[in-house]
């Protein structure tokens, strides 16, 4: 089949599953195109079955505000008309929902009828979307899709809750590829952070307040009172200011490395002992997921998707958002000693085959093949 994929390119969640979905898509033999205003981060190859085209918006100085999902609209007419397109996915709903709508709208008149899956992700519906600027455009778009995905029951729930929709809400996971995260680096260079004796505990995410990424030095601070390590926090954001300054205040900003953005995930995994995702809000965690297929441990809230891929007592633990004390002793449990922490370590990576790749691809196609049997 001939897909277009329409996702935001950068280190969000959302963007790394279209891009992962679409080359594994390749993979299996369809032909992918991504469309989207930047080659998405994880997208390192072009081939015959991955094709990227870049949405540009022109600079005209009487816009204040870009109009992006015009643009967007007018390349995605373009494209399926140049790539005999058969299926539109789009991620996350805004704007991208609104964009296919208007370009399914566009190419019907020409008597193209093509097909719309949306999948939600999360912060479009419980963040962003729900927000009165944007609920009526979001609310007509979902119910405009031939077919609606969401990536975990938790956000199905929501979506119902807050939105009037019309339509049946399919959850399919987010997925990993167990395989890929099998370590390869058999020494994962730990002594480039930190000594032999140390743990290593790592937060990754855009450090936007819903990540409460205070929490994250909060349970490090009581963690590192009791054994000796080290925080690596990854990722850049609006927190990351008050964090430095919180470890400043705390006299530990020895033990804390912000790396900023990374694009080696995997090896920063492969030398983690424990994962903390303490988040507000959660859709699903795909960084908790990832964590687990490296075998690291997780110690996150309660919140959200995440009880449906952290499972209590096997691959981490699992508190109400804003519980440090919990979250810390719950570490402590973990890192307590080595045979323990290697439990948890396999225990978290078989935890995680349930969300692999050839087990979820799959399902996406399934929604494919119904979302082509009923073009709106
Ligand atoms: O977490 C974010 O702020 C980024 C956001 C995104 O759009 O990339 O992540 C959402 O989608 C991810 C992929 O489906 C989920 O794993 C995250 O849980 C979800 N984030 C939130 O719900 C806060």
């Amino acid at each position: 089949m001939k897909i277009a994929i329409v996702c935001y390119p950068t280190f969000g969640g959302s963007g790394v599953v279209a891009t992962e979905l679409g080359i594994a898509l390749a993979g299996r033999g369809h032909e992918v195109h991504f469309i989207t205003y930047k080659q998405p981060v994880r997208l390192e190859l072009i081939s015959h079955n991955v094709h990227f085209h870049e949405v540009s918006v022109p600079d005209y100085p009487l816009f204040h505000y870009q109009p992006y999902e015009l643009a967007l609209s007018s390349k995605l007419v373009d494209m399926v008309k140049l790539y005999k397109i058969e299926l539109l996915h789009v991620h996350y709903a805004i704007p991208h929902a609104y964009a296919g709508y208007m370009a399914k709208k566009m190419l019907a008149e020409e008597g193209i009828y093509i097909p719309m899956v949306t999948t939600l992700h999360g912060t479009d519906i419980t963040l962003v979307g729900n927000h009165p600027f944007y609920k009526p455009a979001v609310t007509f778009s979902i119910n405009q899709s031939e077919v609606v995905t969401s990536v975990s029951e938790s956000l199905k729930e929501d979506t119902l809750r807050l939105f009037d929709i019309k339509k049946e809400i399919n959850v399919v996971p987010n997925f990993i590829d167990v395989v890929k995260h099998n370590n390869t680096y058999t020494e994962c260079q730990r002594d480039l952070m930190a000594e032999k004796h140390e743990r290593i505990i790592t937060h990754i995410s855009n450090l936007r307040p819903v990540k409460r990424v205070v929490d994250v030095i909060e349970i490090f601070d009581r963690i590192q009172k009791d054994i000796p390590a080290k925080l690596i926090i990854v990722g850049e954001g609006p927190e990351k200011e008050r964090c430095e300054a919180l470890c400043i205040t705390k006299g530990i900003e020895n033990k804390v490395l912000f790396l900023g953005n990374s694009s080696e995930i995997d090896k920063i995994l492969c030398f983690t002992d424990l994962f903390l995702l303490p988040s507000e809000k959660e859709s699903f965690g795909l960084a908790a997921l990832e964590a687990m297929a490296s075998g690291v441990p997780v110690i996150s809230s309660n919140t959200g998707g995440l009880p449906e891929v952290n499972v209590q007592g096997v691959s981490g633990y699992l508190s109400n958002a804003g519980d440090v004390e919990d979250m810390a002793k719950n570490a402590l449990l973990i890192l307590k000693d080595d045979e323990t922490l290697l439990r948890f370590k396999q225990q978290a990576k078989e935890a995680s085959k349930r969300f692999d790749t050839k087990n979820i691809v799959p399902l996406y196609e399934e929604v494919y093949e119904k979302a082509s049997n009923k073009v709106l």
